[in-house]
């Protein structure tokens, strides 16, 4: 609690160029207080895991011999299909109604199986009338006597109803005998967001299964199609385009070309989006969306603040998935109170602070190891997410809404900026550019540093949103000349001696140039500072970055290099990178896929997955408020047809548009009356006004 009282100290050690012993008082410092997120493995710490709520394992007595298997997951309708031999087994999770459904049908009576639940630890399975139900308590990190509160409640209830035969319950399993057909109805929920979840959670099967399985799955279609059918995409079919995934996964690593692979993987993006964070979920989607499948989830399933849940929601505003996005925005309004007393504890600063992990308990104070937990622009970057949404679809009581947010995020910075020696410009210190390290001319290899440049292009970026943000609403006058003030002393953009984009203040040689995180690329994406039309000597550096980088990396990373090169118009780079982040995860050293399309860090982690339906909108159509283009980064492999609609714009726009042999053939923009915005298409530029369908000759 009383960091702020060595910081003078470090950043004394960083103004005289001993980074050495600043990172040494930082390590001991600037840590959290206690285990933090107990080195990922944080189930039993306070700081938890997200973890699997119990499995449905169901016993066939009689399983069917068969050589026909089909397994499928259909995007459009969210429902899953299993067919094996003559039985069909049909399942989907239902939003409106909060149940997980599964229907098994078997034919002529044959249906014979038995039903638990399971949990590895921490749950209590009983019968309780037609149900069976799991329940249990979490431990809540705690020693001594205040363990024995325990942590989260949580219950489920799971209801089978049968057509023919019968059914039989022991004391923790029901068995169905003989039966055409057994839905399964399953709700459960957790005392972390719901007092009442155990009602709950029995009201909702009580109701589930009085309505039955087709109403269900109506409601479920018409609910999820409102999100899915938002945007669509047609690209051309390649060799492959009718088999399995797997198989089609397989076929590309042997350098087949599948185009609509391209298109499954955006539409696989939209769809885990809608599943993992609905406009009304209480969290946003972490890690790994909503679907752990253990109880120590990797990392804890947490939010990481220095690349990994943004990335999750690098698709929101520009796919039509804007109202996704909420829970990540509410979730980043809610940082503010803990990040204001970090920000008093460890800079003795006003406004509020959030470093490289957060989780449900909107923990804001650096990480256990202070190299990778103290990065100090995590909270910053999460406010580039409030503001975007405003840009995509400006509505200025939403603004009024999130503006404190911005505001009290920018006033950190304002009082936590030092002057550096050498330029004087403003810089951040103690900082590092996410978990990469550099080597010092006379100290070894560092992370702490002052200035990072991904530091400096958020702070940037925050201090100009706030600015515009103070203007619309016309509020805050004398805030905005403070930032307007400080925002052209921040440490600017520097080229280093190969060309390259700097990543730290200073031109350090790299002891992992390959190294996964390209943090000052920020700029490039999701930032708009670095452009090949605004600023054309910097996007050539960051050629020179991505280069020096090199193309393999793992899962996000992968993600972000489609995004960059789509920024940089090279539509066959990026096209190269997707094809390697579908690399069968078997066959792959790095990155890849596994065979139903989660992307692979490995293990599996869902940044990627939503990265890269970014990268391909990007890819197609990119916009910044002056300016939307068509078909920037249009890869060969794509160009001979292909059409895309739904895309959102900056400024309120949605955007469809067909193109035939590379060229956009016709277009259709659909925003405000009155409004008019700049086109680019075909290499031409036209001023264009909401209208039909526009045909280009
Ligand atoms: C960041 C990355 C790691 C991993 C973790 C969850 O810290 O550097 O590679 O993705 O988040």
């Amino acid at each position: 609690p009383e960091a702020f009282k060595v910081l003078p100290e470090i950043r004394k050690l960083l103004l005289a160029n001993e980074n050495r012993k600043a990172q040494d008082l930082l390590q001991k410092n600037f840590v959290c207080d206690g285990p933090g997120s107990a080195g990922a493995n944080g189930r039993n710490a306070a700081y938890g895991s997200y973890q699997v709520f119990a499995d449905i394992n169901l016993m066939f007595d009689a399983p069917e011999t068969t050589s026909y298997y089909r397994r499928t997951l259909d995007l459009d309708t969210a429902t899953t299909t299993v067919r094996i031999g003559h039985s069909v087994r049909e399942s989907f999770v239902s939003a409106p109604d909060h149940v997980v459904v599964y229907r098994i049908k078997a034919p002529m009576g044959k249906l014979s199986f038995t039903a638990l639940l399971s949990r590895k630890e921490n749950a209590r399975v009983s019968i309780d009338g037609d149900d069976i139900i799991i329940r249990g308590q979490l431990p809540n990190g705690a020693t001594g006597p205040a363990a024995k509160a325990g942590g989260v409640r949580f219950e489920g209830r799971a209801r089978i109803v049968q057509k023919g035969g019968s059914i039989e319950r022991t004391e923790s399993t029901i068995t169905v005998l003989g039966a055409n057909e057994a839905t399964i109805y399953f709700s459960g929920g957790t005392s972390m967001f719901d007092p009442n979840f155990v009602q709950h959670a029995k009201t909702s099967v009580q109701m589930a299964s009085a309505k039955g399985y087709t109403a269900l799955h109506n409601s479920h279609v018409i609910d999820h199609q409102k999100f899915y059918r938002r945007s669509s995409i047609h690209l051309p079919l390649g060799a492959g385009g009718d088999q399995p995934t797997q198989k089609r996964l397989e076929m590309s690593r042997e350098g087949n070309i599948d185009p609509q692979m391209a298109a499954l993987l955006f539409n696989y993006g939209r769809y885990l989006l809608i599943g993992s964070s609905r406009p009304d979920s209480p969290l946003p989607a972490n890690l790994q969306g909503i679907w752990a499948d253990d109880v120590q989830t990797p990392w804890n399933g947490d939010f990481h603040l220095n690349i990994n849940v943004q990335m999750n929601y690098w698709l929101a505003e520009v796919c039509g998935l804007a109202d996704c996005h909420l829970p990540f925005i509410r979730f980043t309004q809610r940082l503010v109170t803990n990040g204001s007393k970090t920000a008093k504890a460890y800079y003795n600063s006003r406004g509020w602070v959030a470093h490289s992990i957060t989780n449900p308990w909107l923990f804001t104070s650096p990480g256990e190891g202070a190299s990778w937990g103290s990065t100090c622009t995590g909270g910053a970057w999460l406010c580039e997410h409030l503001f975007n949404h405003y840009d995509y679809f400006p509505d200025k009581s939403y603004l009024r809404a999130v503006y404190p947010t911005l505001r009290e995020s920018a006033a950190f910075y304002l009082d936590m900026l030092i002057e550096e020696p050498k330029h004087h410009w403003l810089v951040t210190a103690p900082s590092n550019s996410p978990e990469n390290s550099y080597r010092h001319p006379t100290d070894g290899n560092l992370n702490t540093c002052m200035g990072p440049t991904i530091d400096m292009q958020i702070i940037r970026e925050l201090f100009t949103n706030t600015i515009r943000s103070s203007k619309d609403l016309g509020i805050d006058s004398e805030l905005r000349a403070r930032l307007e003030k400080a925002v052209v002393r921040l440490a600017p953009h520097q080229i280093g001696k190969y060309g390259q984009l700097q990543e730290w203040l200073e031109d350090y040689e790299e002891p992992e140039p390959h190294h996964r995180h390209v943090s000052h690329l920020y700029g490039l994406y999701p930032g708009n500072q670095i452009s090949i039309e605004g600023s054309p000597e910097l996007a050539k550096a960051a050629k020179v970055t991505l280069d020096r980088r090199g193309d393999d990396a793992t899962g996000w990373s992968l993600a972000w290099k489609v995004c960059f090169w789509a920024r940089l118009h090279d539509g066959d780079h990026a096209a190269k990178i997707i094809q390697m982040l579908i690399r069968p995860i078997a066959t792959s050293n790095g990155g890849g896929a596994y065979p139903n399309l989660f992307d692979a860090h490995p293990p599996f982690q869902i940044d990627g997955n939503f990265g890269v339906a970014a990268g391909i909108a990007e890819m197609l159509m990119q916009s910044n408020g002056k300016i939307i283009t068509l078909l920037p980064a249009l890869p060969s492999v794509w160009s001979s047809e292909g059409s895309i609609s739904g895309l959102r714009a900056v400024g309120g726009w949605t955007v469809d548009f067909v193109w035939k042999s590379g060229k956009v053939t016709k277009y259709r923009l659909v925003g405000a009356k009155g409004k008019r915005v700049n086109l680019a298409l075909n290499g031409m530029r036209r001023s264009v006004a909401p209208g039909d369908w526009t045909v280009v000759n």
